[in-house]
């Protein structure tokens, strides 16, 4: 069984992680382990990929163990460089999940273009040699209000492309989510790719 420590600190990327990883478990060969002291990384680039790689070479440095990390964030057309990137520290430091997704309703006002998506990057830091990168993305659009429910971050504020004419929120469509989301994808593709690749034959390699 291959060991994978996940670095983050954000309790919904790992209850995501969690789900995901749960599915089709059987054919994985592959567990997630949280460390203990995750080392506090100043995310200082300018991709999800830049960023996503520091944590996760800064979780291998500390272990010297196989890690990853996800960088992901909300990319709106109208403001372009506002969040994306900096998603989790738009507007004030002090703001929350809700204090941003507010702020961001603000912004959009008068905005007719409400067009975003989500990225997330997955980095696999598996040795010094060895990073393996993924991507997924989810379109859609900035909603005019907040609707609480399930997820994080801005999904009380974001509508799929897929849900545009009803109307239903990302916080609404948990289980549509564990399937459809940019993680999910990303994460799909990571599966895939090991599956073929390295989880059936990391007994031999590590
Ligand atoms: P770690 O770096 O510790 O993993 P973080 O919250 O700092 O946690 P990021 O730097 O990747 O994570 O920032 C991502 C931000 O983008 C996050 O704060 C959310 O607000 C937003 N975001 C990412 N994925 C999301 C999702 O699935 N649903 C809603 N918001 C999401």
């Amino acid at each position: 069984m291959m060991q994978l420590y996940l670095a983050t600190s954000n309790p919904g990327k790992l209850k995501e992680f969690k789900e995901l990883l749960a599915e089709g478990q059987d054919e994985d060969n592959v567990e997630f382990l949280l460390p203990h002291d995750l080392p506090d990384v100043e995310e200082t680039e300018e991709t999800l990929q830049g960023n996503a790689l520091l944590k996760a070479s800064s979780c291998y440095n500390r272990l010297k163990l196989p890690s990853f990390a996800d960088d992901s964030g909300l990319f709106v057309s109208a403001l372009p460089g506002e969040l994306g990137v900096k998603s989790a520290r738009f507007g004030d430091k002090t703001l929350d999940d809700e204090g941003r997704m507010k702020l961001l309703l603000e912004k959009m006002k008068g905005i007719e273009d409400r067009s975003c998506y989500f990225a997330c990057v997955l980095c696999f830091y598996l040795s010094k040699e060895e990073q393996f990168f993924f991507e997924g993305r989810l379109k859609g659009e900035v909603a005019h209000e907040i609707r609480k429910g399930g997820g994080f971050g801005y999904d009380g504020l974001f509508i799929p492309e897929e849900y545009k004419s009803e109307g239903i929120h990302l916080s609404e469509l948990s289980d549509w989510k564990k399937k459809n989301s940019h993680r999910a994808l990303a994460f799909s593709f990571a599966r895939k790719f090991f599956q073929q690749n390295y989880w059936k034959r990391a007994e031999t390699i590590l």
